[in-house]
Formats: C-alpha cells, structure tokens, sequence
C-alpha cells in the first residue's frame, strides 16, 4: 500500500473537532513570587463593574484569566463608546501558557528556534463595532491586551475564546483517587485534550506536529481516558504515508495545510518503538487489518539497521542519531539499542500474529543474541550499572531502556533500578518523556510502590508549583532550563508526552 491509499485511510479515520465558547473567569495582574514557577503568578484583581461596561482609552493594559489552557480562536466584540471613529483602533495581544510570558513579554529573546512561535500580535481594525476572531489558533490561559491606539474610549463588549478539540469534557476521577491524584490525572487529561486536534500533536503552542515518540505515549493514556482511536489511527496512517526514499519512517508528519512528511527528520529510537504503538494499538482495538497494513512499514526500520547490531559491537564512531531525552550531554547509543531490542520484541509478536512464525523466530533469536551482548559489554560490574559509549557514560537513560527492553529482568532489574536511584554521578532525565519511560520500567520490575512515589514526587512537583498543564521539560530547581536557547517562553507548557499520570493511576496492574 502506498502514500494515497494511507493518506485517503487516514482521512476516514479523521476525528473531527468538537468546538465550545469560553469566557474569562476574572482579570488578573502579574505579581512576582520567589515560591511561584519561574518567579511568576497571576493574582485576580477584584472584581469591579463586568468588562462590558467598562471603557478603556490608549495606553489601557489588562490581562483576562479563561480559568484554564484551551486551544483555540480569541474572538473579540468591540465598541466605541461614542458612535464616531475617525482613525483604527490597534490592540497589542499576548497569550500565554504560563505566567513569565506576559510578565517579561517585553524582553528580547534569543531562541535558537524560530520566534514567530511566540505568541504576541498586533491588529488593527477599522470599523466600529465590530466582531472580530482572530484568525490564528493559540494554546492560552491568559490573554493580555493593550490599547495601542483608539479614537475614543474602547468598550469591549464581549471577550471569549472559541476552544477547540477532538474531545471536551475531562473525565472523572476513579473512585478512590486521593485529591492529589485527581488533580494530577485531571491536568494529565487537560494536557492530553489540548493536543487532539486533527492528529496528536507534541503541543499546541510549538512544534504543532505528530511527533512518532511523543504519539506512543499519547496512546497509551487515550487507551485509559478518551479512548479515541480514529485519531490514534489516522496519526498512525499518516506517518506511515511519507516514508524517506530508502523506507524510513519519519520521526513528524505535518497535518496543515495537508498532511505531508519531512525527508530530513528520522530518529532512530522512534522508528524501532513503531512497532510497540502497533502491538499496544492491536491489544487495546483487536484491529488486526491494521497490523497486517503497517507490519511491512514496521519491519523496515529493523532490515534497515540491523547491520548496526548484526556483530554485537555497533561502530561507537557513527552512533545511530535517536532521541531518548532533551539532554544535552546523554550518550545515547545503549539507550538506542534498549529501544531496538525492545521495538524488536514486539515485531516478533505481530509476526507470530500474523502467522509469520519464521521471521518472528528469527526476530527471537536476535533478541536473545542482543541481549547476550548487551550484557557482556556494556555492563559494569563494579558500578553494577550499563554504561553507554566510549566514555562508558552512566545515565538513568540506559539503566531504563536495559529494563525495557528486558536485558535485566525480575529482581535483577529492580536491583538495577535501586542501584541507579543512589548513584549520585550519574545523567538524569530532563523530560517527562524519559520519566513517563522511568514510570513504565518500574513497572515492568514489579516495584509499583517506587512508581507511585516517582509520579507523585516528579509531576505533583509540577502541580505544586500552579501548573494546570503539564510541560515538555520539567527540572525541580531549574526553572529556565530551555533546549532552544536562553529563553523559556519558546518552550511549550502543554506538551502531551508529559501526560503519564492518567494512564499510571488509572492502569490495573
Ligand atoms: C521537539 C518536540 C517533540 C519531540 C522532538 C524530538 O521538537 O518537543 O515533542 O518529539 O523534539
């Protein structure tokens, strides 16, 4: 099947968008906050007359709080209050995931990604009165305006936000769920929300792409909240649809203006992890044609590297380029294997499915070949830890894809896990997506109760400190920390990889 027939199967499989008005809940001020996330928190000014029947003159600033990040179009209606408007009216409009973005709006940035991402506008309309939306869709909680310019004292008549999604409403806590696991769960389904729009976005502020690791985790925890499996399929389709020349899967699909693909990013830990999002998909859907479709497509990424691996000593010089976590220094390449091994696994599963028992015997037997391997050279066992690359790197990084890829497995593994909680020299995680990977190797050891305390400690951090989505990165005590320059307002608040505790406190184990 080729690039028509995936893209015209995604299109059927297309969500659809729900859409609902919202409007603020109070204006607010920005006050600064030595105990807030990065030194900011909006506190709401008292309440005076309702904003419809204030009146704003040239200079007015103000800051409305929606109660929540939605998704979506600002529309606003707008008066003079005298009926006679001789030059426009221009309004400067911030909006902002998170507090340090109206509070420092007026700062240069130095973002080593495109600044347009920033969400700051200016407008200027004629007429008098007039509805006006916004043509651009913004991820948002606040939205500053500032009076720019009027004839005569502005009225703002009504001021709402036209939300949208493939989903709306959040679904309730499980019975037995502690308020803090509530909360958590409840951001983890706001998060996961916000970025099912036509595909599973990263976020909806920035990249606004169907990223192929960040999707897997999206899966997971649709499969135990939404359960929506026309967009987990269309995303599936999609990025099956623009291969590179050579088979690759690319690592992000765009949806907008049409679906395309991009030649230039692949990441190797993304392609071999295909084959889980396949098999998970299957055991949560028993959509076994759509195996069938994709099993070729998966099992390319494998015949395409497996040169890489074949003697066991992959070329330390030319490491496969994956991504594992946003760190700059991580050595990356065990954690690369953990994830071929495992992605491997499961393509032997939807081989012996698809009554393919030769190939899934041979998948097998690399498995245990690799893991033999993996074993021998890459463990020390001084440090009782794997170490990764030609500086023999210690990273939480590897000791977590060694257990899932089941290198080490049973009590081993959490004696693994033990070890790599008290090494004091060692490369942690920077991302959510590496500790939603560090949740799932718990698991995977049996140790369900350091799970728990992980995603308490990690993600109520995150509560704690006013967020009512959950970030793309996320360092308790580094708060600026960005991986696109200098300046945090490029990073995206509402990244859907962070979304693990909805699927964490609601799985039965
Ligand atoms: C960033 C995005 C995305 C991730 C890639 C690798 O651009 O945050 O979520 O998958 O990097």
């Amino acid at each position: 099947m080729g690039k028509r027939e995936f893209v015209e199967k995604a299109e059927r499989c297309h969500p659809g968008v729900r859409r609902w008005k919202v409007r603020p809940v109070s204006l607010v001020k920005t006050v600064r906050d030595p105990e807030a996330w990065q030194g900011w928190r909006m506190q709401a000014l008292p309440s005076r007359k309702p904003l419809a029947e204030r009146s704003f003159q040239k200079g007015a600033r103000l800051i409305l709080d929606f109660g929540e990040e939605l998704v979506g179009r600002l529309q606003l209606t707008l008066r003079s209050e005298t009926n006679f408007n001789d030059s426009p009216v221009r309004l400067r409009l911030v909006f902002a995931e998170f507090p340090l973005e109206i509070a420092e709006r007026n700062r240069k940035g130095s973002f080593t990604l495109s600044s347009a991402w920033i969400q700051d506008e200016i407008v200027t309309l004629d007429d008098m009165p007039q509805t006006y939306t916004l043509p651009r869709i913004y991820a948002m909680r606040y939205v500053y305006i500032e009076v720019m310019a009027t004839p005569n004292r502005l009225v703002f008549e009504e001021v709402c936000f036209l939300a949208q999604s493939a989903v709306r409403d959040l679904l309730p806590p499980l019975p037995g769920f502690s308020p803090e696991e509530a909360e958590l769960d409840r951001v983890a389904q706001r998060t996961l929300r916000n970025c099912m729009q036509g595909v599973m976005l990263d976020g909806p502020k920035r990249d606004r792409r169907l990223w192929l690791g960040d999707l897997r985790l999206e899966a997971q925890v649709n499969a135990l909240t939404f359960r929506r499996f026309d967009i987990i399929e269309r995303s599936i389709y999609l990025l099956a649809a623009f291969p590179m020349e050579d088979g690759r899967i690319p690592a992000c699909v765009f949806d907008r203006p049409e679906p395309y693909g991009v030649r230039s990013c692949f990441l190797a830990d993304y392609a071999f992890l295909f084959a889980d999002l396949l098999w998970f998909h299957y055991e949560q859907t028993g959509n076994g044609t759509l195996l069938q479709e994709m099993y070729p497509v998966a099992k390319k990424q494998f015949d395409l590297f497996r040169h890489c691996y074949e003697k066991g000593v992959p070329d330390a010089d030319r490491p496969l380029k994956g991504f594992i976590d946003w760190c700059a220094e991580l050595d990356r390449s065990v954690a690369v294997e953990g994830c071929y091994v495992f992605g491997l696994r499961k393509l032997a599963k939807i081989a012996r499915f698809l009554g393919k028992k030769k190939e899934a015997e041979a998948f097998e037997a690399e498995v245990e070949f690799l893991v033999g391997e993996l074993k021998k050279r890459c463990f020390d066992s001084n440090a009782g830890l794997f170490v990764s690359g030609k500086n023999r790197q210690i990273s939480c990084a590897s000791q977590i894809w060694m257990v899932l890829a089941e290198v080490v497995v049973g009590d081993e593994a959490a004696r693994l896990l033990g070890r790599m909680d008290r090494m004091e020299q060692i490369v942690r995680p920077v991302t959510p997506y590496l500790h939603h990977h560090l949740l799932e190797a718990c698991c995977v050891a049996g140790e369900r109760e350091r799970m728990m305390e992980h995603l308490l400690r990690y993600w109520g951090a995150m509560v704690k400190k006013g967020m009512n989505v959950f970030p793309e990165v996320f360092v308790e005590n580094q708060e600026f920390l960005t991986p696109y320059g200098q300046d945090p307002r490029i990073n995206s608040a509402c990244h859907a990889w962070s979304c693990a505790p909805a699927y964490f406190l609601r799985r039965r184990f």
